[in-house]
């Protein structure tokens, strides 16, 4: 049965059609795909963080409540990858307890702090920014119920990343305080940014298989151009720069030149030793437990209901 399963899998793949749950598939590609999808989710609610930190300091009511409901937003992202991980038979015991543990992974990005309110104009733009480059095409995942979530995160990411833009245009044309901080938020987020694409791909380990799977559709490095083309345009309609005096475009490969990125850094990061991982993984534990008794009195009403239903 093995066989043809891997038969009905490979030509599934070859035409580009799409694995649903019930579906063989290796055990690889399960692997795989519950890494990257509970990395994934992590990253969404460990995301909520650095932008709820300006929550309460937000510069006025409508702010605040575009603020609040962006936060939101991330947080049902983070429901519907758990979920989509789930259907490939991880548990969400076993997700949630792994990152509170500090065995699992998340976004690098998430390991810096928020210093000014610009900084959540910046994540709009540039960090929203990248994860709209990576997701769209995850879009066309493999995985049905992967892609499928992807569709409605794109959109919610791509009003987030406009509010972010808006954000920074408002300080830019503001006051000489204002762009300053606005410019300074740039200078600090644009390099951790390009790094959410992953390390380059001569050091990317699992690129090519998940390529091969079409879970992946662009290498690292080929969605990192993209993103620098795009920002590349639009800090000119702020009025602001990138804090990259090499970029430029080469017109013979038909690649952006950008200045080398911080690698050794990069690894610190996602080992846990960022400026912040600390922080963020305690703020997750915290809210964890006291989140406790909202899934104590879930599953009571579950088993309640589970006794009428028998009578
Ligand atoms: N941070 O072989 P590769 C958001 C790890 S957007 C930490 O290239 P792969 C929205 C990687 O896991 C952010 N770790 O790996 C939002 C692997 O380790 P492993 C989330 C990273 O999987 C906005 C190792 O390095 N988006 O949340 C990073 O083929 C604002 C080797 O790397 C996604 O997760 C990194 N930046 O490619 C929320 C998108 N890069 O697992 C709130 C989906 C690499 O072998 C506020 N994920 N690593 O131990 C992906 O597209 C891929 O997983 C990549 C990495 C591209 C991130």
């Amino acid at each position: 049965a093995d066989d043809e399963g891997r038969a009905a899998f490979d030509a599934l793949i070859a035409a580009d059609g799409r694995i649903e749950p019930r579906d063989w598939m290796p055990e690889d590609y399960r692997k795989t795909l519950i890494r990257q999808v509970s990395q994934h989710a992590h990253s969404e609610i460990i995301g909520m963080q650095p932008e709820a930190n300006w929550i309460t300091r937000a510069p006025s009511l409508k702010r605040k409540a575009i603020l609040m409901a962006k936060v939101q937003d991330e947080a049902g992202h983070g429901l519907y990858l758990y979920s989509a991980a789930e259907t490939l038979g991880a548990t969400r015991d076993e997700m949630v307890e792994a990152l509170i543990e500090g065995k699992a992974k998340y976004s690098s990005i998430f390991n810096y702090p928020t210093r000014s309110w610009a900084d959540v104009g910046a994540i709009g733009w540039l960090v929203d920014g990248a994860a709209i480059a990576n997701q769209v095409p995850l879009c066309r995942a493999s995985y049905a119920p992967y892609g499928r979530a992807m569709v409605r995160i794109c959109k919610e990411e791509s009003f987030h990343q406009r509010q972010g833009f808006e954000i920074l245009l408002t300080l830019a044309n503001g006051t000489p305080e204002q762009k300053a901080m606005a410019q300074d938020a740039v200078n600090r987020f644009y390099a951790p940014a390009l790094m959410m694409f992953g390390p380059p791909d001569d050091a990317s380990p699992n690129s090519k298989q998940s390529m091969a799977w079409h879970i992946k559709r662009f290498s690292n490095d080929d969605l990192r151009q993209r993103f620098v083309g795009m920002i590349v345009e639009q800090v000119k309609v702020l009025g602001l720069t990138l804090p990259d005096p090499e970029l430029r475009y080469d017109e013979e490969t038909k690649q952006w030149i950008h200045k080398e990125l911080d690698w050794v850094e990069f690894m610190d990061v996602i080992k846990g030793k960022g400026p912040c991982n600390a922080q963020r993984l305690e703020r997750r534990r915290v809210a964890h437990e006291d989140g406790a008794w909202v899934r104590e009195a879930a599953a009571e009403y579950a088993r309640k209901q589970q006794l009428k239903l028998a009578e």
